[in-house]
């Protein structure tokens, strides 16, 4: 349990908050605070101040007012007035002054309207000399300037009828409108009409008109509008029917001098109709900016893959809602694996985190299991439909945004290893086999208990599963463990002997279970209804994961010879060969086959009024993660309602069921049949959470819940796992739980690239995280990172692969720590003192941790842990922050929240060490002020690679554990409790350092 009782000690850490009474005494009556213990301020680090404003621009009515922040840099360790100056103060007033010193890198405040006109507001500052420090004082000010528009708060209307048609190309990329609307475009990236592949697009028109003001029937009521509704038509009408490929770039007419005093873009409301959303609803759009035309007149530009109407609005009371935010001060964030984890443990324990930060991980599983299903594992036609149309990997007809297509036989594979990640055949196939013994099986149902994860069919005992490898039982075999270089010598050497034993095993038992007699045939009697409806058929075992053979970026191309056992799928031995080959179909039996109609149960074509290009929706029930994120049809997955055939899984009527010794389960039940596999991943799907079917030990993710409780999340658009779309899918589950209103209980967002970001720089090499504003972000948010038309050079860098470019890393990491630290608005921010013998008693210094002394002063701890219930060993990292061992710090008891990370597939917790030193040098930045300074915190870097059990001496699993509770038992013993394991280390972490406990600050919605 935490330390509730240690919460009185709150104000020791809350620097913003507790400033007026300050924990430093004042030196004298003019020199204002000077550092505290452990904190040290000092002019000659930073040559130069720089001052920000936020918002950098603010548009305003005549007589009201905006609130506006101004924030300087560095730490101004001697007290500093601030001198502004309105260029025109008939338009706009303002204070005259700002105070700035050590507590205070800010202030706050209004800028008032006086009269129509734009004017600009600069504050100048110049510290003064310090002959203590052999300072001079600043040559000249510095000086930062915020724009001022002051306009009317009238919003523009639409009343012209004058559309515009115009003719979209690669010569002619912007179609334009006319008239009231004159200053609303579309936009299509040049790129699309360059390529051939499902990313483009071709030569069309468009039509830019006025369209009919959509908030008095939208959901929810009551929006401001802040502009008219503008309607883009395609040339061709079908293209409303669905999303498309890619996102286009609209403008619309906006005056933002029309919002709310208090509101700022993370309270923009985007409203959408068309064919497919009759009723005009919020929708999910990205890179959302107001943006000041050459005219004067102001636009909302934002990208959508939708075409149809669209109306910028606000709630009345944006920016006034005040509640109190309760914080753990914990945050989860992880890379791939570990993002799924980040997403799937955060979302399950949300009552123990503020926010979780999912980088490019499997963090929703609904959308995923279709996809693999569909894709993955598919491209083959059905025996009812075998002149089916085939499609090249890149051209299959899924429409929706950044998820690439591919089949089994092709799997998506860039080049560009390195910083770009990619994962072979072989990899993929021990991948998916390691989620499925950790997850589920969301494929297939095995009888045996010894072996859940594998598909139906093989023994436990059967060669293809134990192996020929005599003493040895082959059916999970870990993956060797290197030495850990942190044991002590002769620790290592008995690690690396293990290291040789273990790879040894894995390559006699793959050699073993690959070896063509090893193959597990049913000759008969396999029913499955796409590929053997008659049973007739041989369907037999595989082997998976010879070295990829085609041509970018479908290059993981199936090849024979493989030498990793494929434990999800069989094959249908189409020429009775004994052996796959390309083109023989893969085994899919998750489900029992079901209509996904919705939970009106029936489909579009059914539904009354159906048209199929004016009303393809007349239920309004189609899901799309953007425009209709609670619609249950075309939504992946059976939902009560919809039909389905009562055949069990194999999807044949009257067949041996798995009791009967038959490989069917389900058949004749009475109800909808899942493999329990498939039960087991939704049970932890985030999706399936935050639609309410699923409930998390944390409780129900409510209104109250989700309150305190935030996501960033991001994903590359050439990820080889997709997690760019996962993520968009992933997002828009966040989009689902409604107040009574309709309305989003969280606000929901997406950027394109970091540059897209509020405040970020447009040039993506000059991005900053510390320069994002955080208040214009909705609380969950998802950034795709990598340009969908970039070069073949970009590509073979990485540009929006697994991982990214070197620059995409880091700026992933770094945007992932602010977002983190954006939640912890209490948390300290000073300057610690330096780490080198410090003076004045402020030395680093040993404290009480059985981890060891040496660890607390290096700030840096490497060691096993050993859950008290679970018993499982795995190493941890933990990294301190700056300043945690200082003498004066530890006597204050200054506490600190924690970040745990989750490391990557085949990683364990050492390979993300080299991000402390990105967080280390972001909280002790001294070319920052507190402000601006990455909040501290503890980071924990957690264990999730595949250990060997100690109960049962068996494998937990191969490479990773995705960070979940295994199903399969050993012995009768549970192993690879991994979500139970991570509780009792949040349990220790808290007992063993000083975290700190939860407190309730006032938080504006
Ligand atoms: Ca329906
Ligand atoms: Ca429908
Ligand atoms: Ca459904
Ligand atoms: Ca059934």
């Amino acid at each position: 349990m935490r330390r509730f009782a240690e919460l009185a000690l709150g104000c020791l850490v809350v620097v913003v908050g507790c400033s007026s009474s300050s924990g430093s005494s004042p030196a004298g009556p003019d020199a204002g605070p000077v550092p505290g213990p452990g904190e040290t301020c000092d002019p000659t680090t930073a040559p130069s101040v720089l001052v920000h404003f936020d918002p950098p621009q603010v548009a305003l009515a005549p007589g009201e007012s905006r609130p506006v922040r101004v924030i300087i840099d560095p730490d101004m360790c001697a007290p500093v007035t601030g001198t502004f100056t309105m260029k025109d103060g008939s338009i706009a007033s303002a204070p005259s002054s700002a105070p700035f010193d050590l507590r205070h890198p800010s202030f706050d405040f209004e800028v008032k309207g006086e009269k129509a006109g734009t004017t600009s507001l600069a504050v100048a500052v110049q510290r003064p000399a310090d002959p203590s420090v052999n300072f001079a004082g600043d040559p000249q000010p510095t000086s930062g300037t915020l724009a001022i528009d002051v306009r009317a708060s009238a919003v523009p209307k639409c009343s012209s009828t004058s559309a515009t048609t115009t003719a979209l190309s690669s010569s002619t990329t912007t179609a334009k409108g006319a008239g009231d609307v004159a200053d609303a475009s579309l936009s299509v990236p040049a790129g699309a009409f360059a390529r051939t592949d499902e990313l483009a697009l071709p030569a069309f028109s468009a039509g830019v008109a006025c369209g009919g003001d959509l908030t008095p029937t939208a959901t929810p009521a009551k929006l401001l509008p802040l502009g008219p509704a503008v309607t883009f038509t395609p040339q061709d009408p079908t293209w409303l029917t669905h999303s498309l490929k890619r996102e286009l770039t609209f403008a619309i007419p906006v005056n933002p001098a029309a919002m709310p005093e208090a509101a700022r873009l993370r309270h923009l409301q985007v409203l959408y109709s068309g064919p497919m959303a009759k009723k005009p609803r919020v929708v999910t759009i990205a890179n959302p900016h107001f943006s000041k035309l050459p005219d004067g007149n102001w636009v909302l530009g934002f990208e959508s893959p939708w075409l149809g109407t669209y109306q910028a609005a606000v709630a009345s009371n944006a920016g006034t809602v005040h509640v109190k935010r309760h914080l753990t001060h914990r945050a989860v964030l992880g890379i791939s694996m570990g993002g799924g984890g980040a997403g799937i443990f955060g979302t399950r324990h949300h009552d123990q985190f503020d926010m979780i930060a999912p980088l490019g991980g499997n963090s929703e599983l609904t959308w995923m299991v279709w996809y693999f299903e569909q894709f993955k594992f598919g491209g083959f036609c059905t025996v009812s439909n075998p002149n089916c149309t085939k499609y090249a990997p890149n051209m299959y007809p899924l429409w929706e945004t950044y998820a690439h297509t591919e089949d089994f036989d092709h799997w998506f594979f860039q080049p560009g290893g390195g910083t770009g990640g990619s994962f072979s055949r072989g990899d993929w196939t021990q991948i998916l086999e390691d989620f499925a013994i950790m997850g589920g099986n969301p494929n297939g149902q095995n009888a045996d208990p010894a072996i859940p994860f594998m598909v139906t069919g093989p023994k436990s005992t059967d060669p293809f599963v134990a192996g020929t490898v005599q003493g040895t039982n082959c059916d999970v075999t870990i993956d060797p463990i290197g030495p850990n270089d942190n044991d002590s010598l002769a620790m290592q050497q008995q690690e690396a002997t293990t290291e040789m034993q273990q790879q040894a095993t894995q390559n006699n038992c793959r050699a073993s279970q690959c070896d063509p007699k090893s193959a597990w045939v049913a000759k008969t009697g396999f029913y499955d209804a796409d590929y053997n409806p008659k049973g007739t058929l041989p369907v037999i075992s595989f082997c998976d994961g010879a070295p990829q053979s085609g041509a970018s970026p479908y290059e993981d191309v199936w090849g024979a010879g493989g030498n990793v056992p494929s434990d999800l799928t069989l094959a249908v031995d189409l020429n009775g060969n004994g052996v796959r080959d390309l083109g023989e179909p893969v085994i899919r039996q998750g489900h029992e086959p079901y209509t996904d109609t919705g939970t009106d149960g029936v489909a579009d074509a059914s539904e009354p009024g159906y048209d199929a290009t004016n009303n393809p929706d007349p239920n309004g029930d189609d899901y799309d993660f953007a425009i209709n994120p609670t619609g249950t049809e075309n939504d992946h997955i059976w939902e009560q309602g919809e039909p389905y055939l009562d055949v069990g899984v194999d999807g044949v009527a009257n067949t041996p069921q798995q009791s009967q010794g038959g490989f069917d389960v389900g058949e004749g039940d009475g109800q909808f049949t899942m493999t329990a596999g498939a039960q087991q991943v939704l049970a932890v799907d985030p999706h399936q959470m935050l639609r309410g079917h699923a409930t998390p030990p944390g409780g129900p993710l409510d209104t109250a819940a989700l309150q305190r409780f935030d996501v960033w999340t991001d994903g590359g658009v050439r990820d080889m796992a997709n997690f760019a779309a996962v993520g968009n899918h992933f997002i828009g589950s966040w989009a689902v739980p409604r107040n009574a209103d309709g309305s989003q209980v969280k606000s929901t967002v997406f950027y394109d690239n970091f540059e897209n970001l509020p405040g970020a720089d447009p040039n993506p090499n000059n991005f900053l995280a510390v320069q994002v504003l955080w208040q214009d972000i909705a609380s969950a948010a998802h950034l795709r990172f990598g340009y969908v038309d970039a070069t073949p050079q970009m590509i073979s860098q990485g540009d929006g692969q697994h991982v990214g470019t070197a620059t995409q890393i880091v700026d992933r990491l770094v945007t992932g720590f602010y977002s983190v630290g954006s939640r912890w608005p209490d948390v300290d921010r000073l300057l610690p003192a330096p780490l080198a013998t410090g003076a004045g008693g402020n030395a680093e210094t040993t404290t009480v941790n059985e981890l060891g002394t040496t660890c607390e002063i290096s700030g840096h701890c490497d060691t096993y842990f050993t859950g008290p219930t679970t018993h499982r060993t795995g190493p941890i990292a933990v990294t301190l922050p700056p300043g945690y061992a200082l003498e004066a710090n530890r006597k204050a008891g200054v506490r600190y929240p924690v970040l745990y990370m989750l490391h990557g597939y085949g990683q364990d917790p050492r390979d993300l060490q080299a991000t402390a030193a990105i967080t280390d040098n972001y909280m002790r930045d001294s070319q920052k002020s507190s402000a601006d300074r990455l909040a501290k915190m503890i980071v924990v870097y957690a264990d999730g690679r595949c250990r060997i059990d100690p109960t049962t001496n068996a494998p937990e699993c191969i490479r990773g554990t995705f960070y979940l509770n295994e199903h399969r038992q050993v012995d009768g013993h549970p192993i690879g409790q991994l979500d139970d394991w991570f509780e009792e280390l949040m349990t220790y972490i808290d007992r063993n350092y000083r975290t700190l406990g939860p407190t309730d600050v006032d938080w504006v919605e």
